[in-house]
């Protein structure tokens, strides 16, 4: 095991070394059709090794040294990307009046420009594995690799290609906190849907900055699962429209309409929503959920003690890291 770890270290360790010698690909602004964008290539390997170094600490719970542990690792990661770095530290009361230490992590790339990208996921993962088909585990902390780190993975990798390769417009990354210690099912709480997304609830009513705002947002959640479709979000179809048709069309031209399917998703209770009506950024949801599987819509590790790292596919965070870049680096 120990041998195991120390060749996936010292692999990452060679590729970090040589993903500085990156290739770009060349791509077309689809608006004018002359004008040559310089993409940077999106490494699956990379954001994969970000989601290993996430789950490593364990399930990270708000309140557990897993917890800080890994906000300390993403506050540390970001900055070593020339991002500028704000913790919002705040208390937050869970469902069951716990006084959760939350943490949202906020990193911004070219800080002076008006015009700016919000790119979030949540970085908390589940304290109760309360979908698990055996019901012994319904009080294990899941690892979250898809659940949580997986989004997180992904905006690593964006941010490590935000550090060489500018962009036109300003980016802000959010990793939000306590997005997923809502109330389970067979617990019963007045205003259920709130106990969800305490993190962006707090900071789209106090943002980082003073009259903070983005042209639009896009939040990854459940962003690496084998057979991960992306279909289109009601939420997201309502209050961005037009960002929903520019992701799934430069998907589609990109080749990875067998992941993003232009069919439309049921509505997800999720990090955008407070974004969009608390803020007002038209912000998307890329999730993997379809209304009409038998099970809940989501993954099927989802709230269960096997979403750790064999649920995560390099060749998922490969179509969305790339429809990704594309879209940003071609504002
Ligand atoms: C609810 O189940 C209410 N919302 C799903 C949002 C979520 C949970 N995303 C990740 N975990
Ligand atoms: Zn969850």
């Amino acid at each position: 095991m120990r041998k195991i770890f120390f060749y996936t270290l010292a692999l990452c360790c060679a590729f970090s070394v040589f993903s500085c010698k990156k290739t770009k690909n060349s791509a077309t602004n689809s608006l004018s059709g002359h004008t040559s964008v310089q993409v940077p290539d999106f490494s699956a390997d990379s954001a994969y090794f970000y989601i290993a170094k996430q789950v490593s600490f364990g399930a990270r719970v708000p309140n557990t040294a897993a917890h800080s542990q890994c906000a300390e690792y993403l506050v540390a990661t970001l900055q070593s990307f020339g991002a500028e770095v704000v913790t919002q530290r705040v208390q937050l009361q869970a469902f069951d009046g716990t006084a959760l230490n939350a943490a949202n992590i906020i990193a911004s790339f070219q800080p002076a420009k008006v015009h700016r990208i919000l790119l979030c996921a949540h970085w908390d993962s589940r304290p109760f594995a309360d979908q698990d088909p055996d019901r012994a585990n319904f009080n294990t902390p899941v690892l979250g690799a898809n659940d949580g780190a997986s989004g997180v993975g992904v905006l690593l990798e964006v941010a490590r290609l935000l550090a060489t390769d500018t962009l036109t417009a300003g980016v802000d990354i959010i990793f939000f906190d306590a997005e997923d210690y809502g109330a389970p099912d067979n617990v019963q709480v007045a205003n259920s849907a709130q106990t969800w997304c305490l993190g962006s609830q707090y900071w789209s009513k106090n943002p980082h900055k003073t009259d903070y705002t983005a042209q639009y947002g896009i939040l990854l959640d459940m962003v690496g699962a084998p057979d991960a479709v992306f279909f289109r979000e009601y939420y997201s179809d309502y209050y961005a429209p037009n960002i929903v048709n520019k992701v799934w069309q430069k998907a589609e031209e990109l080749g990875f309409s067998q992941y993003f399917s232009n069919q439309q998703g049921g509505s997800v209770l999720d990090d955008h929503l407070p974004v969009n009506q608390n803020i007002g950024i038209p912000t998307i949801n890329i999730i993997h959920y379809n209304p009409n599987s038998l099970s809940k819509g989501f993954d099927k590790y989802w709230h269960t003690v096997k979403d750790d790292m064999k649920n995560i596919d390099k060749k998922t965070l490969k179509a969305v890291g790339t429809t990704l870049v594309n879209i940003i680096y071609n504002e």
